[in-house]
């Protein structure tokens, strides 16, 4: 159904409704719940859902029913400030006008390119959020630096599983198949609901991980779906009768998927017309997987050998399956061999571009040549300046940004050339977010000539290092497009559209405008939001207005593109790969010095690769698993919000509390050879026991935000046990989600 005119209603109580899609910010990855915002007199109501929206049909999750606490907040900033670098640390900010700030800001850029060079600025940017789409083309061509940064170790983000297919399938990221693409969703003629969903270290319910409504898992197991979670913890879905739980030792799933390819082919249960036809290596992969026979896999993983066999048979037997995965494959170190074994797994039971299996973008991202024209404003010789670029061709062919490790050793060495500049576009990154090793980051970062932050509210980070406040406006606020997986797997793409303005915050669009405007207008002509956004849907023949009555798009989906020329450049049959074929053993890892088949490394920080500290750090912390309240350090601040989940919490097994003389509700301090947090304890079953389970993103926006104190954030930061360049042979993946650690009692957050 078209909304027509009707995207925007006046309704009889003198409420207006503008239908919108949610995206960010505040965070939140681009799955698009289709909402109506109702406002009064140009205030913010309420958040309703949008019942015509046809995959979140009128759900709306827990962040945005709290839009108006967070809108509203006084926390929240809301007019630029500026603040002089000598009193960093200090609350002594001053507001200042839009043109006074951009004034300033392009004038620093402008004196840092003279002085020392581009390369001397760096962007950091956070994750998933719209302002991903743009802060690569605010860093390229409306500043002219090459250094583009996101900064989670090993770019232990989204960025892996996107290079992984890129590497292995020559695709756009593949999905699970929720039937999003067809208007007429699960009862399309062309889609077959599948008979098992596996959910491999992902729980989109709370996550909506990437872009991925995960409600639409409880649609499905509503449809006679089975669920599959493999994951260290029991979650929600998993405890539901008839699914099945594989709760794996963390950072031990590359052994598990090679032992159910082992199985999968011991038992000849695997797809042999797609293997055969369409998969390059798979004798040698066959080979490979001899090597872990189902005891040595139940061994490493934890898993019993029964289970392991189990799960084989049921993934040799059944069809259609379909797969989500994770941000348990990045936050691996080993993380890029398990995506080629997970996707060896997808093609061995057929399911790759196949009605109720996984589906997958087309090699050119939709809505993404101007984004990748972006990149080739900047001559080569600077191009070539990217740090890391060259020492990590596996990551930087993949990803258009530094390397974040080689980009802290940069910031602390030196070399090659002096960081002087950063410009922070949804980051923050001292709260412990994106940066492992906060601590360091943080002394780096405080020594820079000049910093922008453009944030909604003030963060440690802000507080530390900022001398430009960029006020946001959030998602209710401003124009834009919702597009999941920016376009590499475009199930769906709506409108953002502007139902009301707080003091003077502009979007993420209108600030890359205003400074393209200034310093590079030929690459920037766009005057405004809706200019800009129309040049951008030009080449699906439509202008914003055309979008905003439509309500939403979705593309529809041809299956098995493979056989139909429709997945490689030339227009041949095929993948987009070097050898046309799903690449189980891959040209461009042999290419980049890795081993071109896949093969489990038990992780760098464990009692078994460290013997000699597994008593002193007998347990594994895994980290992150979100929750419906926050969007990594954000939401803090909302009181609704905070009530539900008000501490840092740590899951303990009731089998390991006693040994620590653990109970429900203390606190406790987890620590390792790299630093401590502080967390309060939940003794639950539903972790493995041997692990522990930690909260990330925790700060006290309610304590004292000067240095040294900074809101609290060194307090509960889970980050500063994670160790830097701990990161797989081509530069990806780190270790959030598995380090050895131990746990004590401590009387409160502060005292011992
Ligand atoms: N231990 C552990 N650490 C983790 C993780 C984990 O699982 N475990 N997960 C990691 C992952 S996957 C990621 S992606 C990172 C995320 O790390 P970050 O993306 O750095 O997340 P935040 O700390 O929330 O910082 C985002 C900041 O941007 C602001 N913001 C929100 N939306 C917008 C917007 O649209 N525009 C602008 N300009 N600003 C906005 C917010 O107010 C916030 O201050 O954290 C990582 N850190
Ligand atoms: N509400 C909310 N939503 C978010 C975010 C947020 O902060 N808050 N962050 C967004 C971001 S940036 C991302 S990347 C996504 C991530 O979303 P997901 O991909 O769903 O990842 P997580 O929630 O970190 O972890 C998923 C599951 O992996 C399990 N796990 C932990 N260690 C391992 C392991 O070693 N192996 C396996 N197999 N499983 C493991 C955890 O127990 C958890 O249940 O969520 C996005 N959505
Ligand atoms: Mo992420």
């Amino acid at each position: 159904m078209a909304y027509g005119k009707e995207w925007k209603e006046v309704r009889e109580d003198g409420t207006v409704a503008t239908r919108s899609n949610t995206w960010s910010p505040p965070g939140s990855h681009p799955v698009g719940y289709g909402v109506k915002v109702i406002t009064k007199d140009g205030k913010l109501i309420r958040i309703e859902g949008d019942e015509d929206n046809p995959i979140t049909n009128g759900r709306v999750n827990a962040m945005n029913l709290a839009m108006r606490e967070y809108t509203y907040s006084p926390q929240r900033i809301i007019y630029p400030m500026k603040r002089d670098p000598k009193d960093r640390g200090k609350d002594k900010w001053e507001r200042i006008s839009w043109d006074e700030a951009l004034d300033i800001c392009c004038d620093k850029i402008n004196e840092m390119k003279e002085k020392y060079g581009a390369e001397s600025i760096v962007v950091f940017g956070g994750t998933g959020r719209e302002a991903c789409i743009y802060y690569y083309a605010l860093a390229f061509s409306a500043i002219g630096t090459p250094n583009c940064c996101y900064t989670q170790s090993g770019w232990s983000c989204y960025g892996p599983r996107c290079s992984v297919t890129d590497y292995i399938l020559g695709a756009g990221y593949p999905e699970m198949d929720y039937a999003g693409y067809f208007p007429d969703r699960f009862d399309d003629p062309d889609y077959v609901m599948p008979q098992y969903i596996v959910l491999w270290g992902k729980y989109p319910l709370p996550s909506n991980g990437d872009g991925l409504f995960g409600h639409a898992v409880v649609d499905m197991m509503k449809r006679g779906s089975k669920v599959i979670s493999i994951d260290p913890r029991i979650t929600w879905v998993g405890a539901i009768d008839g699914n099945i739980n594989i709760q794996l030792r963390p950072q031990t799933d590359t052994a598990l998927a090679l032992g159910l390819i082992n199985l999968l082919f011991e038992n000849d249960t695997y797809d042999h017309e797609f293997v055969e036809n369409w998969c390059y290596g798979w004798k040698q992969l066959k080979e490979r997987a001899k090597e872990y026979p189902v005891d040595k896999v139940s061994e490493i993983t934890w898993v019993p050998e029964e289970q392991i066999r189990k799960l084989a048979d049921i993934l040799g037997t059944s069809k259609p399956i379909t797969w989500a995965w994770g941000l348990a494959f990045d936050q691996n170190k080993n993380g890029v061999q398990l995506g080629q074994a997970f996707l060896s797994l997808c093609a061995m039971t057929g399911s790759i571009d196949t009605p109720g299996g996984i589906t997958i973008g087309p090699p050119a991202a939709l809505l993404g040549k101007w984004r990748m024209e972006q990149r080739s404003y900047l001559p080569d010789d600077l191009w070539a300046k990217r740090i890391g670029a060259e020492e990590w061709p596996g990551l930087s062919t993949g990803m258009a940004t530094t390397q974040p490790d080689a980009t802290l050793d940069t910031l602390e060495t030196g070399e090659p050339y002096k960081l002087h500049m950063a410009w922070f576009n949804s980051s923050n990154f001292l709260a412990p977010t994106c940066s492992a090793q906060p601590k360091r980051w943080h002394d780096g970062l405080v020594k820079l000539d000049f910093v922008v932050i453009q944030d909604l509210y003030m963060t440690p980070t802000a507080m530390a290092c900022g001398d430009i406040f960029l006020p946001m406006s959030t998602w209710a606020e401003h124009d834009g497009i919702c597009i999941t997986h920016y376009g590499r797997n475009t199930v769906f793409m709506g409108p953002m559209n502007k139902a009301l303005q707080v003091g003077e915050c502009k979007s993420d669009i209108e600030v890359c405008l205003a400074v393209g405007n200034r310093l590079n207008p030929e690459w920037w002509p766009w005057k405004t939001a809706e200019e800009f956004l129309d040049a951008q849907l030009e080449e699906l023949g439509m202008t914003f207005e055309d979008l905003r009555e439509a309500g939403f798009y979705q593309p529809g989906y041809t299956y098995k593109k493979y056989e139909k020329g429709m997945l490689r450049f030339d227009g041949e049959p095929g993948f987009n790969t070097v050898t046309g074929m799903v690449e189980m053993k891959s040209t461009l890892y042999r290419a980049w010095g890795e081993d071109p088949l896949p093969y489990y490394e038990e992780p760098n920080y464990s009692q078994i690769s460290r013997p000699q500290d597994a008593e002193k750090y007998p347990l594994i912390m895994t980290t992150g698993a979100r929750t419906y309240t926050s969007f990594h350090s954000e939401h803090r601040q909302v009181p609704s919000l905070r009530h539900i989940n008000p501490w840092p919490v740590i899951e303990i097994n009731p089998e390991d509390a006693p040994k620590y003389n653990v109970t429900e509700g203390d606190w406790v301090e987890v620590y390792n050879m790299f630093g401590e947090a502080r967390l309060k304890a939940h003794i639950t079953p539903t972790i493995h026991a041997g692990v522990v389970h930690c909260t990330h993103g925790w700060w006290y926006p309610e304590q004292d935000g000067e240095e040294p104190n900074l809101f609290g954030v060194w307090k509960s930061n889970i980050n500063s046990l994670i160790p830097h360049f701990n990161v797989g042979k081509l530069g990806f993946g780190a270790p959030y989600k598995g380090v050895m650690c131990n746990i004590k009692r401590v009387k409160s957050l502060d005292q011992d």
